[in-house]
């Protein structure tokens, strides 16, 4: 008998519920599968009954939920007998689409906003060998850019626009099922160009349908005040914020987000950059997670609703943490008060500093 057992990544292990042939040449890096941790100190200090999980998706490839959906792009893509695929990105998508157009030997074109993505997902998508467009404008532009020119060159769009994107992102829900044995009852994550909510509500509307489970969480999005054309009822111009992942003003996904609201009888919320990066801290302090900014909306949207009674006691609450915190190490350090003492290489120093800090 083999014990041996090798997870192979979201496609693999989903392919029933995916459009995929069996004869497909998949391209992954092990995408998926990531752990659902259940929080505890910050639950206990709320000294509220709730139940609350966080999708860790920073441990995703490339540290992001991201690549659950490019594995399905790529795949597809390369099934197609495309050369190259483009993208606008807020930093994470393009560092995606840089490690799988690489892994399957296709050129990645990515159109960022200049000086306005965190390093680390530059540095991924310069690593991969993308060919990295800086442009003079925002997120929102790139966009346009994008849907423009690909009717005049031979590149396919990787963003979530894809549909195999939201196919590939939906496991997500999957997952959490599975872990949970049951669908949650409110369902938190941060709300960008729309892809994410739109394909988490097909993934747990299939498995809905499909008589797995009997619910559907309610689906609670949110955005930082200063990009939230949910909040406002129309796309904004200049959207800004320090979680540079969701400084988007014209999401894409606008009507799938309004029908996961609706349907699941969730709501949109909105959070100033300081109570999203108090929450980022939170998180890291109180429970060992990091994750970035953008990702810790989730968990702030969970907390004030639990607060408020918005969600009630009793309720199980999952939130995605949809990138892990190494990729925007700048925002990390300017915003960490915590002590990096300077000390002298001497045995009584070090005893000192110690003594110093144990209370
Ligand atoms: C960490 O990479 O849009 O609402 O171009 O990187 O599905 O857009 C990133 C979005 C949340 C928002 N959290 O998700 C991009 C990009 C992180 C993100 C979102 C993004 P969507």
């Amino acid at each position: 008998m083999s014990f041996a057992h090798r997870y192979t990544g979201l496609i693999d292990r989903y392919r029933d519920f995916l459009p995929i042939r069996d004869d497909t040449r998949i391209i992954s890096l092990g995408e998926g599968n990531t752990p659902l941790i259940r929080l505890h100190n910050i639950p206990t200090s709320l000294n509220k009954t709730v139940d609350i999980y966080v999708k860790y998706e920073g441990l995703n490839p490339t540290g992001s939920f991201k690549d659950r959906g490019m594995t399905m792009a790529i795949t597809k893509s390369l099934e197609t007998g495309n050369q190259a695929v483009i993208c606008a990105s807020t930093g994470n998508t393009s560092a995606s689409a840089a490690a799988y157009a690489a892994r399957a030997k296709m050129i990645a074109f990515v159109l960022i906003p200049d000086g306005k993505i965190a390093q680390g997902k530059l540095a991924q998508a310069m690593m991969h060998g993308a060919i990295i467009m800086q442009i003079q404008g925002n997120f929102d532009d790139g966009m346009r850019l994008v849907k423009e020119v690909a009717d005049h060159a031979p590149v396919e769009i990787v963003n979530s626009i894809n549909p195999f994107r939201l196919q590939g992102q939906k496991t997500a829900a999957f997952e959490i099922i599975e872990a949970l044995g049951r669908a949650p009852d409110y369902h938190c994550l941060p709300l960008g160009n729309a892809g994410n909510i739109s394909a988490y509500w097909m993934g747990y509307s299939q498995f809905y349908q499909e008589g797995i489970v009997n619910k559907r969480p309610k689906m609670c999005a949110y955005q930082a005040s200063g990009s939230a054309p949910f909040l406002r009822g129309h796309p904004i111009d200049n959207p800004e914020t320090i979680a540079t992942a969701i400084r988007i003003g014209n999401p894409q996904s606008w009507d799938k987000a309004w029908n996961a609201q609706r349907e699941s009888q969730g709501w949109f919320d909105e959070f100033t950059d300081a109570e999203i990066l108090a929450t980022q801290k939170l998180l890291a302090e109180q429970e060992g997670i990091f994750c970035e900014p953008a990702s810790a909306i989730s968990v702030a949207g969970a907390l004030r609703d639990i607060k408020s009674g918005k969600i009630p006691e009793g309720s199980l609450i999952t939130c995605t943490l949809t990138g892990h915190g190494l990729k925007d190490p700048d925002t990390a350090i300017q915003q960490s008060t915590g002590p990096v003492l300077k000390v002298k290489a001497e045995l009584s120093a070090v005893k000192t500093a110690i003594l110093e800090n144990i209370s």
